[in-house]
C-alpha cells in the first residue's frame, strides 16, 4: 500500500532501520524483560515467549505469519496514530495499526505517541491470548458501532483502562495486561505496587462515566477478574440502552470514589494476597 492509503497504512521498510535504532529497541527490550516476570499477567509473558522480539525492531511481515498462526491477527504499519475510524476499523479486521518509527535514545523513558516499541512490545504480545484477541476485535467493531451512535469518548474510555491500562485479579495478587504499563519503565511496579493511585473493580459503566489523563503516571486503575469477563462483557452489552444512560450520566472525576465502588488495595511486598477493603 503506498503512502496516504485509504487504511493509513506505509511499508514498514523494515530494511531501512539502522543498527542505532535496533539497538535502542533491543536497550528497551533488556529493560523491560528483566523487570515484567512477576508484574505482568502470565497472558502476557507467554505471548513474548511465543513471539520472541528480543533480536531487535521486528520485521511486521515475519511477526505478522506468526502472530495469524495463532490468533488471526496481523500487525500493519502506520506513520503514527490514525483517525478513529481507521484505527476501529483495522482492529474489526484483526489488524493491529503500529507506528514503524521508534524513540530515540533521548526519549527512553516518555515519548507523546506511541512508537513501534509501545506498539509491538507493550500490545502485541496479549493479542497471542485468543480471549484477548477476541476482545480486541469486538472493540474495534465496538468502536465503529460507537462512531455511528457520537459515542465515542466513552468507548474510548473503555479501551484506555483496559487496553492501556488494565490490571487484572490473580491468584498470585494484581498482574499487568495493560500495554501503556508494559511498555513502561517506571510505571509497571507504581501501577502494582503504590500505595497513591486507586484501584477499583472493573464495571463497564463505571469506566464508561471516568475521564483519564495522558501524561503522567495514572491515579487510578480498574482491575478485571478475568480477561474473560472483559470479554464476555463487551460481547454481552447491548450498548444502545448504555450509551442513552451515559447521556444523562456526569462523568466521575478521577479521585472520586463512590460508594458502590470494590476498592482493591495494593500488592503488599510480601507478596500477601489483595484484600476487598
Ligand atoms: N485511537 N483513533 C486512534 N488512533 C490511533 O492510532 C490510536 C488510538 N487509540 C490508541 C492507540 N492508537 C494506541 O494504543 C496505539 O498504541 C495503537
Ligand atoms: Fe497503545
Amino acid at each position: 500500500m503506498a503512502m496516504g492509503a485509504m487504511d493509513w497504512t506505509v511499508p514498514q521498510n523494515w530494511a531501512g532501520y539502522t543498527p542505532a535504532e535496533h539497538n535502542v529497541w533491543t536497550t528497551l527490550y533488556r529493560r523491560q524483560i528483566s523487570m515484567l516476570p512477576g508484574l505482568a499477567c502470565d497472558a502476557f509473558l507467554q505471548g513474548l515467549e511465543k513471539l520472541d522480539l528480543s533480536a531487535g525492531i521486528p520485521d511486521f511481515a515475519e511477526l505478522s505469519d506468526r502472530l495469524a498462526s495463532l490468533t488471526g491477527w496481523r500487525v500493519v504499519a502506520v506513520p503514527g496514530l490514525v483517525p478513529d475510524d481507521v484505527f476501529y476499523d483495522h482492529l474489526a479486521n484483526r489488524r493491529f495499526p503500529a507506528g514503524r518509527f521508534i524513540r530515540t535514545r533521548d526519549q527512553l523513558d516518555y515519548l507523546q505517541e506511541p512508537d513501534v516499541f509501545h506498539d509491538v512490545f507493550g500490545h502485541v504480545p496479549m493479542l497471542t491470548d485468543p480471549v484477548f484477541a477476541d476482545y480486541m476485535q469486538a472493540y474495534g467493531q465496538g468502536g465503529l458501532r460507537a462512531l455511528g451512535m457520537g459515542r465515542l469518548r466513552n468507548l474510548a474510555r473503555l479501551y484506555w483502562y483496559t487496553v492501556e491500562f488494565g490490571l487484572l485479579e490473580t491468584t498470585d495478587g494484581l498482574r499487568i495486561y495493560g500495554a501503556g504499563i508494559l511498555s513502561s519503565a517506571t510505571e509497571s511496579r507504581f501501577s502494582l505496587y503504590d500505595p497513591s493511585p486507586d484501584r477499583i473493580a472493573f464495571g463497564l459503566k463505571r469506566v464508561m462515566r471516568t475521564p483519564y489523563a495522558i501524561n503522567d503516571f495514572q491515579k487510578l486503575y480498574f482491575v478485571v477478574r478475568s480477561l474473560q469477563s472483559l470479554l464476555d462483557v463487551t460481547v454481552q452489552t447491548d450498548f444502545a440502552p448504555l450509551y442513552a444512560d451515559l447521556a444523562v450520566l456526569p462523568d466521575i472525576p478521577i479521585g472520586t470514589i463512590l460508594q458502590e465502588d470494590h476498592v482493591l488495595s495494593p500488592r503488599r511486598h510480601t507478596g500477601e494476597n489483595m484484600t476487598r477493603v
